[in-house]
């Protein structure tokens, strides 16, 4: 399951900084006091009150509740954390188990594994915005072919009134959030970024590694603006991202996929590392664009995404759908 092997392949101290810094992520809870200050031991979702489950997976084993917390509106992401090979040796000693079923050679149990073993990793957003409700909500899905006119007419003034904050953007390059979890930063202001865990990854294993790299610089909001100016950033954070993962998680650049999302939910550049082989939210063909292929695309064509028609799929209740189709475009 984790891939702590080939982490000790490729560098035999990164797998011992790696429990190290996991060690230290649980100490810091441990004193009861959570990132913000707010105490671990306090149970804010105590008062979590449901209004209805947006969608669940039993696949994921995640579940998206929107509901109110303190009176305002809550989006709660429950999610079963994968289990680590570090913690087999216990999960097999200090657990109960219940016989269910034997036949012949088959028989099934459950298993009641310790407490510190049988953690949710939990999301809130709270307050939510009505297009947080949407982007957790299941919905069908669109395919939408966008000219590079269409980006300009259609797509542009939507972002610009529509689109999430990126106030946690500016948070995490301004060292007033998750600066503790920082992997990584080059601070030049024109080539530089921040490394950091994704929001997704629990920090427990590799095998769904995922890291995004936040850009310095805040005038680019998409692949759309890139052109070959850009070159020289994007080769910054190919390679010293990869350098970077290597140092602190001993996995090599051919176990990672590096990828930019059209469209994102946040459009401030950003770059996805994720763990190759790890089926990642949002790593399908219709949005997943290799920062490989970004970079080669940009050397044989300096506007390339400027000028090329994008196509990516959108929700059903997402407004940018709307618009393409009142501009009888689907
Ligand atoms: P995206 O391509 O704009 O959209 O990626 P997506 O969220 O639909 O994939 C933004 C990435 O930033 C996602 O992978 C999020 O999980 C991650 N992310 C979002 N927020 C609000 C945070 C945050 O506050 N901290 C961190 N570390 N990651 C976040």
């Amino acid at each position: 399951m984790a891939d702590i092997s080939t982490k000790r392949e490729n560098n035999p101290e990164a797998s011992d900084d790696f429990s190290q810094r996991t060690k230290k992520t649980k100490t810091d809870h441990e004193d009861g006091q959570g990132e913000n200050g707010e105490e671990s031991g306090k149970n804010v979702l105590s008062g979590f009150q449901t209004t209805t489950v947006l969608s669940d997976s039993a696949r994921e084993k995640t579940i998206f509740v929107h509901g109110k917390l303190a009176e305002q509106n809550a989006v709660v992401i429950l999610e079963k954390t994968p289990i680590s090979e570090d913690t087999l040796s216990e999960i097999f000693t200090a657990s109960t188990l219940t016989l269910d079923i034997r036949n012949d050679i088959y028989s099934t149990y459950r298993l009641q594994a310790p407490p510190h073993l049988n953690e949710m990793k939990v999301t809130v957003v709270c307050p939510a915005t009505e297009k947080h409700v949407k982007k957790y909500q299941r919905q069908e899905s669109f395919l939408v072919e966008e000219t590079a006119d269409d980006y300009q007419s259609i797509t542009l003034p939507f972002i610009q009134k529509q689109s999430f904050s990126v106030q946690w953007v500016y948070n995490i390059l301004e060292k007033k959030a998750e600066s503790e979890r920082i992997v990584f930063e080059d601070p030049d202001p024109k080539l530089g970024f921040v490394l950091l865990p994704d929001f997704k990854w629990d920090q427990k294993q590799l095998d769904n590694l995922y890291l995004i790299a936040i850009t310095h610089r805040r005038n680019i909001k998409s692949l759309r603006d890139l052109t070959s100016e850009h070159l020289p950033l994007l080769q910054n954070i190919l390679q010293k991202g990869k350098e970077a993962i290597l140092q602190r998680y001993g996995l090599p650049a051919s176990k990672l996929r590096v990828y930019l999302h059209y469209q994102p939910s946040y459009y401030h550049l950003h770059v996805h590392f994720t763990k190759l082989g790890y089926e990642a939210p949002g790593c399908g063909v219709e949005r997943a664009h290799l920062l490989t292929d970004v970079i080669q695309n940009l050397h044989s064509d300096p506007d390339y995404y400027k000028t090329r028609t994008m196509s990516f799929s959108l929700r059903a209740d997402d407004g940018l759908l709307s618009q393409f189709k009142e501009a009888g475009k689907l």
